[in-house]
């Protein structure tokens, strides 16, 4: 079946590296899954659920040291450094795959590589694009499995063709001092060794699909962007989609799958992707969106069924549960989930654990495997070939103070500034600092794959090769009061905001211009059936300009950073600004 000549030299020459005790080329069957997932049973790195209470659900839990991505080890790889620009590690290709190289020697020994095919979008689609993934991790086919086409499906798409990333992982020894993630742009390559976390090693995702994908879509002249992908159904029956950036752990996966609240009659949600867009300029000049993924590796923690049922739902058979608080006979629990705790368990770290221990059970960047199919609010559209046509572009993040609920930006070009100077404060999802203000452009800032500078130059271009442009927001659901209590109740309700976002587009709904953007009027905001006290939604929307000076301000050690690349249209839309508030 597997004559791909490419492909097989390649293996072979991995696995001298690696040197497995043997090698399973994956077709994708059921008869496989069942296979493995006995396997990793058997030995322990896998535990099958309750099944009566989840069916088909699996239970991993990382080493403690490794249950997030790890920017500091992650590295572009670029020929040259200046190409990896000032907001990426940089390593010479020889060096990294020197060093990576000495790590993956023999690491494979006494386990089994497993050759992965896989496919990043529809199987068929002009736009999809072929990856294969070499591992020694049973947990990563099963991953795979669930996030991407894989198996027969894939090396069928490949044909005789040499066109495809060459991924190779391997455990290793768990080491976080010997763990990298190394991508090589100019040789659509991934290496990444001593990591078991999702994030570091289901490679079609984050490293193929955004790092890899991105150096790709600037070339070929299409955006490969960190944002979810969602259809607004009116009571009309007209559907409108949005993609929107938020950073890691902010947001996109509950947006992606809001639930209309009982006050907006009529009203639709369409889920197209939770993570990952794919984006390009279609035949009727507007720009057109795919989700390469087929499933959500979402956050856990936080998941109930106020604040988002459809993850539940979809999450609740055939998904993987990793570093979740382990209840006895086979169940699990979470912060954040409406249920009591149980009255004592295992915790991430793998600890015993009561709900009086003080600490938590579930790790803040536990997650969930689930496939995409399972939503409930799964578009019809969520496999076109073609993807979906964008009305609206947003960007977020999570702000305390500064940022209102939503603006718009005036065109193109000041849309993007919005996007480049987005700022957040830090989530578990990295390894780093947690609640620190960061800027990160696009919500790009750990999945560029090149220099930034470039890359928003990319952008700035596209805008002007586009003939129908998407309209560019920004929203904020997190800003909270003096005593810390978030303004906006978020989740549903944000709906709220996007249709508004929608008949702004529409050229509908009223605004009063500012000096950062259009802000709704307090009357354009559809607020009926939500309880609001007084005053709040003024200031949800109200800009200080001292405070909006400051975060200028604030910017500019960012934007300098980025050197001679800055696109001047960057630097004139951050003085445009300041004219305007002063
Ligand atoms: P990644 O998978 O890391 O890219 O994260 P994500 O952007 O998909 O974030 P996700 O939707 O998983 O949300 C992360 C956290 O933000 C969870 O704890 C949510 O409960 C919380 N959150 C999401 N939406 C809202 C909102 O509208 N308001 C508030 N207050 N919290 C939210
Ligand atoms: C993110 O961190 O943005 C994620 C999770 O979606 S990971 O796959 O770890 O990157
Ligand atoms: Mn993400």
């Amino acid at each position: 079946m597997y004559k791909n000549k490419a492909v097989t030299q390649w293996v072979e020459e991995m696995a001298k590296l690696t040197k497995p005790d043997k090698i399973v080329w994956l077709d994708g069957s059921d008869e496989e899954r069942i296979r493995l997932t006995q396997e990793a049973v058997s030995t322990g790195e896998i535990k099958y659920l309750n099944q009566e209470k989840y069916p088909g659900c699996l239970f991993h839990r990382t080493a403690k040291n490794d249950v997030a991505r790890v920017e500091h080890l992650t590295f572009i790889c670029s020929r040259n450094k200046e190409d990896a620009g000032p907001t990426n590690n940089w390593m010479a290709p020889e060096e990294a795959y020197e060093k990576a190289g000495r790590i993956f020697d023999g690491s494979m020994r006494g386990r089994t590589m497993y050759v992965i095919p896989y496919i990043m979008g529809p199987m068929g689609s002009p736009f999809s694009k072929v990856g294969i993934e070499l591992t020694d991790s049973i947990y990563v086919v099963l991953n795979m499995r669930i996030m991407t086409t894989m198996g027969k499906a894939a090396m069928e798409q490949l044909g005789d063709s040499g066109s495809f990333v060459k991924g190779l992982h391997s455990k290793a020894d768990l080491n976080p001092e010997r763990r990298y993630i190394m991508h090589f742009p100019e040789d659509n390559t991934i290496w990444s060794v001593g990591s078991g976390y999702g994030g570091n090693v289901l490679l079609g995702k984050k490293c193929f699909s955004l790092r890899i994908a991105s150096n790709m879509a600037r070339h070929e002249g299409w955006l490969a962007e960190h944002m979810l992908i969602l259809g607004v159904e009116n009571p009309q029956g007209k559907v409108s989609y949005v993609a929107a950036a938020f950073p890691s752990a902010c947001g996109k996966t509950n947006l992606a799958m809001l639930v209309p609240p009982p006050a907006l009659k009529g009203y639709k949600t369409w889920t197209v992707g939770d993570d990952i867009a794919w984006m390009r300029i279609g035949e009727d000049g507007r720009l057109w969106a795919m989700n390469p993924e087929t499933g959500f590796f979402g956050v856990v923690p936080g998941t109930s069924s106020k604040t988002n049922p459809n993850a539940l739902i979809a999450a609740s058979k055939n998904t993987i549960y990793t570093n979740v608080l382990e209840g006895p006979d086979g169940t699990i629990w979470w912060e954040g989930l409406d249920q009591e705790p149980p009255a004592y368990g295992i915790d991430w770290k793998g600890d015993p654990w009561t709900p009086d221990s003080g600490t938590v059970g579930a790790h803040p960047n536990s997650r969930f495997t689930a496939p995409a199919s399972q939503c409930p609010s799964i578009s019809p559209e969520w496999r076109n070939p073609e993807g979906v046509p964008i009305t609206a572009l947003i960007f977020g993040g999570r702000r305390a103070k500064v940022a209102p609920l939503v603006y718009q930006s005036f065109d193109w070009q000041h849309g993007v500034f919005v996007g480049a100077t987005i700022a957040s404060e830090t989530t578990a999802a990295d390894t780093g600092e947690v609640g620190v203000v960061r800027r990160d452009p696009m919500a790009m800032l750990p999945f560029c794959g090149y220099h930034m500078g470039d890359y928003w130059r990319h952008w700035l271009e596209m805008g002007k090769r586009i003939p129908c442009p998407p309209k560019i927001f920004h929203v904020n659901w997190f800003r909270t009061n003096k005593q810390g209590k978030f303004l906006w109740p978020g989740f549903g309700e944000n709906l709220r905001v996007l249709n508004w976002i929608i008949s702004r587009c529409e050229g509908e709904s009223e605004a009063v211009k500012t000096p950062i953007g259009y802000i709704p009027t307090v009357d354009a905001l559809n607020l009926e059936g939500l309880d609001l006290p007084a005053g709040t939604i003024e200031s949800l929307l109200s800009v200080d300009r001292e405070v909006w000076k400051e975060e200028l301000n604030g910017q500019l050690p960012f934007l300098e950073k980025i050197g001679d690349k800055l696109p001047k249209e960057i630097m004139d839309e951050h003085n445009a600004v300041l004219n305007r508030l002063n």
